[in-house]
């Protein structure tokens, strides 16, 4: 029977380690073994899923991978969702999506099973499929549907981006080419598994090669350090804000410090190291390779497309430049004239075509064709060619801020805002922010005689918005900027803080 190449390799790959822990090892087979018991629970005695969106709450790991494998086996596509999201936030994603189901692990099941309950859908906790019998699986084409991860943009709330299993397969085969991926190869994941960062880039990455992954629940400094000084790792990929905490760490303990020597060698032997879903500043670059003289290898990517354009894994790796386009990759820049830029030094939009790039929002055909110019997807990232390389000078819309390698709409957090009791008005914009890239920062216009402090906004937005949307930052003004239409303007709302 005819089966997806991510399943047929890892079955030649079978006793190889895919998972590690302080704790278990599992290989290969193990994954192929315990997905066939998830698709079987899933299928429940029907033969195909057909498409039918199945929700994953479940921390990053072996359990996570054997729950997407089992949906992707039994026909269904798969709806990661944040662990750290609130009720209202699951409760959109569940049903813009239209799940039907949601795979949980023993710690997040408590947590969303009432939501389930209210919902009526069915809960399937992971830890129990063990107890399953496999049964007959149906037969995928790389055409279907296999996922889908929800975005923040220029609209209020969060829209769905579908992939096919093509278009995985093109993102990954294009990475583990440009990026020398093998089967010798070790990585840390510690990213958040409803993102394409931590779902592509790392672990589909190395599942694809047989490779091998070690699963953190968050980003934990101290675990994944005592890690790096024993050479766990040959490869490590994190956004901007992880190398910038890893410089303060590094930075707190004297040159000479034995621990601090110790962990500088591990991240110096390993054979390359990325950043990603965000801008790294050309300072933190240099910093990194003043302190463990690695050469970070800077890449630009987006959920739509999976990545688009790398500095080289052989040759020069410019601070400030994201290189050029990846295998299978087209790359235009369009001007603001329309005009298709020619030269170098001429800005223009980020347009991206080739088998990576998804092609719908769910549910959202007017999105879906607003974002195509002809086949071209139009990123909203503004790019200039200079010496040969790309680099990116900055987004389109002020409502889309990047916040620790999160993109969050500005709209969507001024629309949780105005449910505040106080608030009559609200602008939300991303101020730099040396650690976060961005902080989520609101201009806030209050009723008569009333006050607010941050503390009390951050305390108030606290199960309203995930943890990473909550500002930073607040400035009270007993009015907003507008233009002489009555819009806000949101960079003269900058001038406020
Ligand atoms: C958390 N905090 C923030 C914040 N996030 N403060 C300001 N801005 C933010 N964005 C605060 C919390 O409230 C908390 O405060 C404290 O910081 C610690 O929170 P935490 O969640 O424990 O932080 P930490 O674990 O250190 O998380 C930082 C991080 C995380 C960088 C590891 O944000 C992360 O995993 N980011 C990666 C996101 C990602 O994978 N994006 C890829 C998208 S795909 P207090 O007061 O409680 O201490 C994409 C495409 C591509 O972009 O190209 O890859
Ligand atoms: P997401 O929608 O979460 O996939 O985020 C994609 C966005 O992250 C892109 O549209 C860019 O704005 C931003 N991004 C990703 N990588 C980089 C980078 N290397 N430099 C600047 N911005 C980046």
């Amino acid at each position: 029977m005819p089966d997806l190449p991510i399943f047929a390799r890892a079955r030649s790959h079978s006793s190889a380690i895919a998972f590690r822990t302080p704790s278990t090892t599992h290989r290969y087979q193990d994954l192929l073994d315990h997905s066939a018991l998830v698709a079987s629970v899933l299928l429940a005695g029907t033969k195909d899923l057909e498409e039918a969106r199945v929700a994953l709450l479940v921390a990053p790991g072996f359990d996570y991978v054997a729950a997407q494998w089992g949906i992707w086996r039994a026909g269904g596509m798969k709806v990661p969702i944040c662990l750290s999201a609130t009720e209202p936030e699951w409760e959109y994603a569940l049903t813009d999506s239209g799940a039907s189901i949601v795979i949980v692990d023993d710690v997040s099941a408590p947590k969303i099973a009432p939501l389930c309950a209210r919902l009526g859908v069915r809960l399937v906790e992971v830890e129990a499929v063990g107890q399953s019998q496999p049964c007959e699986l149906p037969e995928l084409t790389p055409d279907r549907q296999a996922m889908i991860l929800y975005t923040s943009g220029t609209t209020s709330k969060p829209k769905g981006v579908v992939t096919t299993h093509a278009n995985i397969q093109a993102q990954i085969e294009s990475l583990v080419e440009a990026w020398e991926w093998s089967a010798s190869d070790r990585i840390p994941l510690f990213l958040p598994m409803h993102h394409i960062h931590g779902i592509i880039n790392v672990t589909l990455c190395a599942l694809w090669s047989g490779a091998s992954i070690e699963p953190f629940s968050r980003f934990d400094m101290q675990a994944i350090l005592d890690r790096v000084r024993d050479d766990a790792y040959t490869l490590f990929m994190a956004v901007p804000t992880i190398y910038v905490k890893l410089i303060q760490a590094l930075e707190s303990a004297a040159d000479a410090d034995a621990e601090r020597v110790a962990i500088v060698g591990g991240f110096a032997r390993m054979r390359l190291m990325v950043s990603g879903s965000a801008a790294l500043p050309a300072s933190v670059h240099e910093k990194w390779t003043e302190l463990t003289g690695q050469k970070l290898l800077e890449r630009y990517g987006m959920t739509e497309i999976g990545m688009a354009l790398s500095n080289p894994y052989r040759g020069e790796r410019r601070p400030g430049a994201v290189g050029l386009p990846l295998p299978g990759v087209e790359i235009r820049l369009k001007s603001e004239s329309g005009a298709i830029v020619t030269r170098e030094d001429e800005p223009g939009e980020i347009q991206v075509r080739g088998p990576a790039v998804f092609r719908v929002y769910w549910d959202r055909p007017e999105a879906s064709a607003e974002c195509f110019d002809d086949d071209w997807f139009r990123t909203g990232d503004m790019a200039v060619l200079e010496r040969g390389y790309y680099r990116i000078m900055g987004r389109l819309s002020v409502d889309i801020i990047k916040s620790g390698g999160y993109k969050l709409s500005a709209l969507e957090i001024e629309a949780a805002l105005l449910e505040h009791p106080d608030i009559v008005e609200c602008a939300v914009i991303g101020l730099p922010d040396d650690t976060w890239g961005e902080a989520v920062s609101a201009a806030v216009v209050l009723k008569p005689g009333a006050s607010l402090e941050l503390g009390g906004l951050r305390d108030w937005s606290k199960g309203r918005l995930s943890v990473y949307k909550i500002p930073q930052r607040l400035q009270v003004v007993t009015e907003l900027p507008r233009n002489a239409m009555g819009k806000v303007t949101k960079p003269a709302v900058r001038g406020l803080f």
